[in-house]
C-alpha cells in the first residue's frame, strides 16, 4: 500500500526537515503539530497542521493535540478490513500510513537539578506515546500497514525502501514497531522510577523534590546486544545484554579486534581485569582467572609489568585474562605471545603488536577506552530477586590510613600496602595478598575463613618460587582473632593493612607489636562476592 500520508511529530527535531523533504519529493502528504508544523512550514514546506486537519484546535497548553478520531482512526484501522476502511469513509477520515514521533525528554528533564515537580510532569507525554502504540499495533500484514518511526537512524531505511517498492516491507514495519515497545516500556519506566524516588508525600508544583537515593520501583531497559553460545556451562543459554544509552560500536565496554568470539566467562573475566587494572595509574598489569586476579605488577613499561605480573602464579596464569592500563608494545605483544592467552585487553596497541598478534588467531584482542568503567548500579542475582547496590568505589590513600603500632612502615613498605589494598579490593573474600616492589607475591582468594586464605596465599607464593621475607600484606577485611595475623607474620610479612574494626583489634594490635611489625588501619573494608 502507497505512503500517502504522513504525520510527523517530534521534540527532538534534528534531522527532521531533511525527512520531511525527502517524503514531500516522493509525494506524500505532511501532517505535523504546532512546533514541527512550524518548521517544517519555515523550510519552505506544504504541511497541514494537526489542528486544521482534525478541525479541533490544539486545547490545554498543548495537552490536547493529536488525542482525536480523526488521528488514531486513521492509525488504528486495518488496512486489510473493507468494513475499516469503510468506516474511515463514512466519517471523513484519511489514513494516516507513516508516523514520526519521538517523545517530550521526560528523562534529560528529570535529570536537571533544577528541575521542578511541575516541568517533570509537563514532560510527560502522553499524545505522542498513544500513536506510537497505535502505529505500531498496526504495523499490518504482507499487504499493508503503518510504519512508525522514533528513531532518525531509521530514515534512511524508510526511503530505501519507498524509493525501492512505494511503500514498506512488513520485515521493516514489525522491526519498527518492536522498537517502539521497547522504547515506550522504557519511557514509561523512567516515569516509574522518578516518581517513586520522591521523598516528599505531596511535592508542590514549583519546588525541586527531594529525591531518595533508591527508587522503589526500578525499571531497567536492557537490550541484548550479542547472543553468547553458553552460559558460564554449556547447558546454559546466555545473551549478553547492555543498557540501550551505551555507545555503539561496544560490547559492554570493550570493542573486539580479533580472535574467536567472547564466552559468557571471557566477558566476566574481562570485565573483572579492567576494572583492577584501570584503577591503577602507572604502567599496569593484570592476568585474571575465574574473575580473580592471579598476577598484578606496576613498573616503568608495560613489558615490565607484565613479567612481574606473570611471575606471581605462572601455572594460574595459563589461559589467562591478561589486562593492561596502557598502551601494548611489540615488545609486549612479543612476550605475550610466549603464553597461552584467552583474552588480552588493553587501552590500545601499536600496529607492530597488532600484526604480531594476528597470527595468533585464538587470542580474543579487546580494545577499552579509556574512561569506560563501571555501571551506576551493581545487580546481582539472587532466587526470587535481585540485590542491588552502588558499585564500590571506596579509595584509600596514604593521608587516610591509621598507623596502630610501635613500627612505622617506612616509605617504601607504604608503597607495598598501598598497592596490595588495591588488589585486595579486586579478590573475591576473604582475600590476603602479599605483595612487594609493585608486584603480587601470592594472592589468597575466595575463602571461607581467612586463615585458609593467608595459608593458599603463602603456599602459592613458596609454589612460583617467590619469598615472602619482608613482604606487605593486605586482609581485606579485619582479622577477627590474633591466628589470622600470626600466619602472614610466620610467612614473611613486616607489614599489614587492614581495615580494623574488629572487636579484638586490641589483641589483633598487640599481637603486631608483640611480633614487631608494622599494621596500618584504612578504615575499609571491600568484601567481593
Ligand atoms: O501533550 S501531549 O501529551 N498531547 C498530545 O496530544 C500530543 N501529541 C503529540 N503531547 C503530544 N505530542 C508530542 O508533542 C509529541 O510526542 C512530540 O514530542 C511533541 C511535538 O510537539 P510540537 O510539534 O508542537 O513541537
Amino acid at each position: 500500500m502507497k505512503i500517502k500520508t504522513a504525520l510527523l511529530s517530534v521534540s527532538d527535531k534534528d534531522g527532521i526537515v531533511e525527512f520531511a523533504q525527502a517524503l514531500a519529493a516522493r509525494g506524500v502528504r505532511l501532517l505535523s503539530t504546532g512546533g514541527t508544523a512550524k518548521l517544517l512550514a519555515q523550510a519552505g514546506l506544504k504541511v497541514t497542521e494537526v489542528a486544521k486537519h482534525t478541525g479541533s484546535p490544539e486545547i490545554l497548553d498543548g495537552r490536547v493535540k493529536t488525542l482525536h478520531p480523526k488521528i488514531h482512526g486513521g492509525l488504528l484501522a486495518r488496512r486489510d478490513s473493507d468494513e475499516h476502511m469503510a468506516t474511515l469513509k463514512k466519517h471523513k477520515i484519511d489514513r494516516i500510513d507513516l508516523l514520526v514521533v519521538n517523545l517530550y525528554p521526560f528523562r534529560q528533564t528529570v535529570a536537571k537539578p533544577d528541575c521542578t515537580f511541575a516541568d517533570a510532569v509537563e514532560n510527560i507525554d502522553i499524545g505522542g506515546p498513544a500513536m506510537l502504540r497505535a502505529a505500531a499495533k498496526n504495523h499490518g500484514t504482507e499487504e499493508g500497514g503503518v510504519t512508525v518511526v522514533i528513531d532518525p537512524a531509521d530514515y534512511p531505511d524508510v526511503l530505501k525502501e519507498i524509493d525501492a517498492r512505494g511503500s514498506t516491507s512488513f520485515g521493516l514495519r514489525l522491526k519498527l514497531a518492536t522498537k517502539v515497545y521497547a522504547h515506550t516500556a522504557a519511557y514509561d519506566g523512567a516515569i516509574a522510577n522518578y516518581l517513586s524516588s520522591l521523598t516528599e508525600a505531596e511535592p508542590s508544583q514549583d519546588a525541586v523534590p527531594a529525591r531518595s537515593t533508591w527508587p522503589n520501583v526500578l525499571t531497567l531497559q536492557v537490550h541484548q546486544q550479542q547472543v553468547l553460545r553458553y552460559g558460564e556451562n554449556a547447558q546454559q543459554l546466555s545473551a549478553f545484554y547492555t543498557d540501550p544509552s551505551r555507545p555503539v560500536g561496544l560490547l559492554g565496554n570493550f570493542v573486539q579486534l580479533q580472535g574467536k568470539e567472547l564466552s559468557y566467562n571471557n566477558i566476566a573475566d574481562s570485565d573483572a581485569a579492567w576494572d583492577c587494572v584501570r584503577s591503577f595509574t602507572s604502567h599496569a598489569c593484570v592476568i585474571v582467572k575465574h574473575a580473580n586476579p592471579c598476577g598484578v605488577a606496576t613498573a616503568d613499561s608495560t613489558l615490565e609489568a607484565y613479567k612481574k605480573a606473570f611471575k606471581t602464579d605462572p601455572t594460574s596464569a595459563f589461559g589467562g585474562i591478561i589486562a593492561f592500563n596502557r598502551k601494548v608494545d611489540l615488545a609486549t605483544a612479543q612476550a605475550i605471545s610466549g603464553q597461552f592467552v584467552e583474552v588480552l585487553l588493553a587501552p590500545a596497541y601499536d600496529k607492530d603488536a597488532l600484526a604480531l598478534l594476528a597470527a595468533k588467531k585464538n587470542v580474543r584482542v579487546l580494545r577499552v577506552p579509556m574512561g569506560t568503567g563501571q555501571n551506576d548500579i551493581d545487580v546481582k542475582r539472587v532466587g526470587g530477586g535481585w540485590l542491588i547496590q552502588t558499585p564500590d568505589s571506596g579509595t584509600t590513600a596514604a593521608k587516610d590510613l591509621r598507623v596502630v603500632t610501635t613500627k612505622q612502615p617506612t616509605p617504601q613498605q607504604m608503597a607495598d600496602l598501598l598497592f596490595a589494598w588495591k588488589v585486595a579490593k579486586f579478590v573475591k573474600s576473604n582475600a590476603i595478598v602479599f605483595c612487594g616492589d609493585g608486584m603480587t607475591l601470592g594472592v589468597g582468594a575466595g575463602q571461607m575463613s581467612r586463615i585458609d586464605s593467608a595459608r593458599i596465599a603463602s603456599i602459592k607464593a613458596e609454589n612460583a618460587g617467590l619469598t615472602l621475607k619482608g613482604s606487605a600484606v593486605a586482609s581485606d577485611a579485619f582479622f577477627p582473632f590474633r591466628d589470622g595475623l600470626d600466619v602472614v607474620i610466620d610467612a614473611g610479612a613486616t607489614c599489614v593493612i587492614q581495615p580494623g574494626g574488629s572487636m579484638r583489634d586490641d589483641e589483633v594490635i598487640a599481637a603486631a607489636n608483640e611480633r614487631g611489625i608494622a599494621m596500618v588501619l584504612t578504615g575499609m573494608r571491600h568484601f567481593r562476592h
